[in-house]
């Protein structure tokens, strides 16, 4: 047998003492402002909206999970960019990431529009169902426009607000309505309202001067732009959960090493996990908001609510005619 030397002992301790160093130094390199990226992310949402404090803390958690290796920093209420410049600015590479509304681009992609279809899907439930049986067809879509979708979260089922009561849609008739993106400036067409798109950023100005007398949207954004200072009515009509999704460029994600990516995936799919929960808890605080300020809170009456089936039904066909084949087999797969 051998003596055992010290010495090899040593000179392995030496080598591993020299590896940790070498460890700890990588690790403390993106603290000392090396290999470090900064993302801006521009959402169109107020700060205290449940989507951007969703997203704060996704950003939160990539930092921690990449050793502060990725920054992101959000900006809220289309400070930095308003809700149709987000998609585009990512696109182009003038911001590496952002937060859209899917549906208000359904104009350039039927895909986009699918969550906004009237009672295709008016639950949490069958949302994320919708949600599932979409999601392929919707990543590829933004992959072919060199983006890469992170998570999707929804906005809380869709109401009427007015400023009257409106016992069936013939009450809509005239009124001006705000929209949000083209199914809800569809909607007006059928009913007969005026429509007028307006951003959620803009939203409580045009109440106040009152270019605006009703629209459908979430109790989150009524309560977000203060609508129970305008208008008195709001019929829990819920239908639909239009998804916001958070998105990076091609470029930004290519630009990111293996580990960072994967810390990246992982912190959306908690994003989008959470949002959900969130999204489902806070639209009964939200509602009970609008009628601690004031709002009549009530569920539509028979008739509104076989009316707004009525102009689902129309709108699923047109939804339908124009998304073709791929749309067919995205219905088929979320029917099953
Ligand atoms: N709020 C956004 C989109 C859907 C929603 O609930 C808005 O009204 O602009």
């Amino acid at each position: 047998m051998m003596p055992v030397s010290p010495l090899p002992a040593l000179a392995r301790y030496t080598r591993r003492l020299a590896s940790l160093a070498l460890a700890a130094t990588l690790l403390a390199a993106p603290l000392a402002g090396h290999a470090q990226t900064r993302w801006d992310l521009p959402t169109a949402y107020p700060l205290s909206n449940f989507h951007t404090v969703n997203i704060e803390l996704f950003a939160k958690d990539v930092d921690h999970a990449t050793g502060g290796r990725l920054k992101i920093t959000v900006h809220p209420n289309a400070s930095l960019l308003k809700l149709p410049e987000i998609k585009r600015g990512v696109q182009t590479a003038q911001v590496p990431a952002g937060e859209i509304l899917l549906s208000a681009h359904a104009n350039e992609d039927p895909l986009y529009g699918l969550d906004a279809v009237p009672f295709l899907a008016s639950s949490y439930k069958d949302a994320a169902r919708l949600m599932r049986a979409s999601r392929k067809a919707l990543e590829e879509k933004f992959a072919r426009q060199g983006m890469r979708l992170l998570f999707q979260t929804p906005w809380p089922p869709q109401g009427i607000f007015s400023s009257k009561p409106i016992a069936s849609v013939a009450d809509l008739k005239g009124l001006k309505w705000r929209a949000y993106n083209p199914a809800t400036a569809r909607i007006a067409e059928l009913v007969g309202a005026q429509p007028v798109t307006i951003q959620a950023a803009e939203l409580s100005q045009a109440l106040a001067t009152g270019v605006v007398q009703s629209y459908i949207s979430s109790a989150a954004t009524g309560y977000d732009t203060k609508t129970y200072e305008s208008l008195r009515y709001f019929y829990d009509t819920k239908a639909w959960l239009p998804r916001n999704a958070v998105f990076v460029g091609q470029r930004a994600w290519a630009a990111l090493d293996r580990a960072t990516q994967e810390a990246v995936l992982r912190s959306a799919a908690e994003a989008e996990t959470r949002g959900w929960a969130l999204s489902e808890e806070k639209d009964r605080w939200y509602m009970e908001q609008l009628a601690l300020k004031g709002m009549k809170v009530e569920s539509p009456s028979a008739q509104l609510a076989a009316d707004m089936k009525k102009v689902g039904e129309v709108m699923t066909a047109e939804w339908l005619k124009t998304a073709g084949a791929e749309g067919e087999a995205i219905l088929a797969a979320y029917r099953r």
